[in-house]
């Protein structure tokens, strides 16, 4: 049975990149709802009611687990363990070990959507597991969208990141930033080149790390030769494609759903 990822877009892609990296033996169903992006700028009802749905369909598609490989879904985790059988993983709590992990001498920094910010996960997170290490959070009501829809403007771009940064270099001296939303990462060098004092974490690596720990576990783990990825977005294909290239996705079919 194939690993099964959501996210509401094309961030889910940098999940799927560490995928494929840490168990290249393993099949993947993935679904972007970029017809419903973005989710972080939605109330809670909404983004759990949208995630329901793509839950019965990773159900109809025999997952064995299935990834949060979006942060603004992750926020409501505890709500949405009890609507499906199948072992849910979300990305926060593998963001928050990271940050820790990266020994940061500041605090930690975050940028995320708005939702996720203001459900405040990632602060109860840190708390139970680091209580000594404040957080300084900004949500960002474009950069995702900016990130899915941009088509090569790097001025655009840059303004983007640095609204949302800035405000937390504003408050406090950072040394270690988590990039709180699965579409962050896919900009990485732009980040970096802008803040090159800055440890950037991206959860995916740890979640996978958690996630292939389970599979092992519970003698869950594929073996297969020829791995499928079937990619299926509620949007335009159009869309995928360039990120695919950009993140060197291997093996995949892509469908409209
Ligand atoms: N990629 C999603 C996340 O990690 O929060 C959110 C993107 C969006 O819909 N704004």
């Amino acid at each position: 049975n194939p690993i099964g990822v959501i996210d509401s877009g094309v961030g889910g892609l940098t999940v799927i990149r560490e995928i494929q990296k840490q168990l290249p033996k393993e099949n993947i169903l993935y679904f972007g709802d970029s017809k419903n992006m973005p989710y972080g700028n939605k109330e809670p009802e909404e983004i759990i009611s949208l995630t329901k749905k793509m839950f019965s369909f990773m159900e109809l598609q025999n997952v064995k687990v299935i990834l949060l490989a979006c942060n603004t879904i992750s926020s409501f985790i505890e709500e949405l363990i009890p609507l499906t059988e199948i072992p849910v993983f979300d990305i926060v709590y593998p963001g928050c070990l990271a940050a820790i992990e990266n020994n940061p001498k500041e605090g930690i920094g975050l940028i995320a959507t708005e939702a996720t910010v203001k459900s405040n996960i990632y602060k109860k997170t840190l708390e139970s597991l680091k209580p000594e290490f404040c957080l300084y959070s900004n949500g960002s009501r474009d950069l995702a969208k900016v990130i899915e829809k941009n088509n090569g403007d790097q001025s655009q771009l840059n303004f983007t990141i640095k609204s949302a940064i800035d405000p937390i270099l504003k408050k406090a001296s950072i040394d270690t930033l988590i990039l709180g939303c699965t579409h962050y990462p896919i900009v990485s060098k732009n980040i970096s080149k802008l803040y090159p004092q800055l440890k950037l974490i991206d959860p995916a690596k740890k979640l996978v790390e958690i996630v292939k720990h389970f599979l092992e576990k519970n003698h869950l783990l594929a073996s297969n030769s020829n791995t499928k990825l079937n990619i299926y977005t509620s949007g335009s294909m159009e869309n995928f494609l360039p990120f695919i290239d950009q993140l060197e996705i291997k093996n995949y079919n892509i469908m409209v759903k």
